[in-house]
């Protein structure tokens, strides 16, 4: 009788066990509470669920955008292979457009958004695989509310504008522009900046917006020819100088 008892908590103990595991495989996201405020959207966010090899994604987790991202990108320390997969989804609707597509160098995988993607909390699932066939899942939450743009400079109706890198910021920091601008960013500081594409230090969400180290004076421009929204930063000020430039 003695020996009973122990053997009765060791039950307990495995059943208990084996249900959390099942609950978690079960449930990509779980129920979280990161919330951001000054939204009209509600914006409550799932805890993120990262799979094996993850770094990073662009948008981030839990971000709220003015306007819609160009596509989801998701970036591993691992190289990706087919059929690794990226499902954007609002209300039970896939906002992905085309196929999923593995960049060259296999370390970031990208889908495309639908530009007329409406305000709302977009859950991204995705499935990573590998050379040797095995699939990981994981998934991450952002928002879109274009009711953000109000602390945009508008700039729509000007060819070409300027950005000044000037006390260790992006001045204007987030911009308004039409489709077919071209921006051109100067470095007024002493120290180098930088203009790379989120997420740090992957650079990867819009390649075409990768500076090299830009000394006193120099310039850099892009050309934005697709409407959308675009994440950046300055990869030697990565926490506090970054920007955005929304194309419409
Ligand atoms: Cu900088």
């Amino acid at each position: 009788m003695k020996k009973l008892i122990p053997v009765g908590v060791f039950v307990v103990i495995i059943l208990g066990a084996s249900f959390l595991f099942i609950y978690n495989s079960s449930s990509p996201l779980t129920p979280g509470s990161k919330q951001t405020n000054e939204s009209s959207i509600n914006t409550s966010f799932s805890n993120p669920k990262k799979s094996a090899h993850y770094e990073s994604n662009t948008p981030e987790h839990g971000s709220t955008l003015a306007g819609v991202p160009i596509n989801v990108v998701i970036n591993f320390n691992f190289d990706l292979a087919v059929p690794s997969d990226i499902k954007i989804e609002n209300d039970g609707k896939d906002y992905g457009i085309g196929e999923t597509e593995i960049d060259e160098n296999k370390l970031s995988m990208r889908k495309n958004m639908d530009p007329n993607s409406p305000n709302g909390i977009y859950t991204v699932n995705y499935k990573a695989c590998w050379p040797d066939g095995s699939c990981h899942d994981g998934g991450f939450q952002f928002a879109i509310d274009r009711t953000q743009d109000s602390s945009y400079e508008d700039m729509i109706g000007q060819n070409e504008i300027t950005i000044r890198m000037s006390e260790i910021q992006f001045m204007p920091k987030n911009l308004k522009i039409g489709k077919g601008t071209k921006v051109t960013w100067v470095n007024n500081d002493e120290v180098e900046h930088f203009v790379n594409t989120d997420s740090h230090p992957a650079h990867t969400y819009f390649p075409n917006q990768n500076s090299k180290a830009l000394k006193t004076g120099d310039t850099y421009s892009v050309t934005f020819s697709d409407t959308g929204i675009y994440l950046y930063h300055c990869s030697a000020h990565a926490d506090s100088m970054i920007g955005s430039i929304l194309v419409e």
